[in-house]
């Protein structure tokens, strides 16, 4: 069975426009799947330590048949290939961050992954660029995509780029 994935992607080192942009790429080479669209390019404010550059956020809807966690490993790939170092620091700075948001209707809660994202619902990084492509979405707890915009300002975002000038070659 296919299943409608949202994933968010970010990057605040190392050319953040052409990591996402490598990172749409390797989307839409992953197995038993298929990239359906991606959003606009966002600027936005760093969340956690502010002594960091400002990061470029999207979010891509993917079909696929691959388990979570198959899934989470395959994007943990990317990230690696693209040249991602693990930092103890929390919320420090990264050269891409690939992030399961929802996974069909599925509430996860296992040690290497938690669905819905812990925090999307109060992410103006995630929620503006996720509404983009599905605005009247659903989450699994029943809460609206509506409902958590209205409660999260588009505080400390700036849309670099239209949906279409991000799409995968
Ligand atoms: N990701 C983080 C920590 N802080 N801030 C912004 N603006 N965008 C992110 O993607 C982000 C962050 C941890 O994954
Ligand atoms: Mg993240
Ligand atoms: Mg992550």
């Amino acid at each position: 069975m296919m299943e409608r994935v949202y994933i968010g992607l970010g990057s605040n080192l190392a050319e953040p426009l052409e990591q996402l942009r490598g990172a749409l790429a390797a989307l839409a080479r992953l197995p038993d799947s298929r990239l359906l669209a991606s959003s606009s390019f966002y600027g936005s404010d760093p969340l956690g330590p502010a002594d960091q550059p400002r990061y470029v956020n999207a979010v891509a809807a993917l079909d696929t048949r691959l388990e979570p966690l198959a899934l989470l490993d395959a994007l943990q790939a990317i990230e690696l290939s693209q040249g991602r170092v693990r930092k103890a620091e929390r919320w420090g700075p990264r050269t891409l961050d690939l992030d399961i948001l929802l996974f069909g209707e599925r509430l996860l809660d296992e040690p290497r992954l938690r669905v819905p994202h812990y925090h999307m619902h109060m992410r103006p990084f995630v929620l503006y660029p996720l509404a983009e492509l599905a605005p009247d979405l659903h989450l699994p707890d029943g809460r609206t995509l509506r409902e958590l915009l209205a409660a999260c300002p588009f505080a400390g975002l700036e849309r670099l780029s239209l949906a279409d000038d991000s799409a995968p070659a």
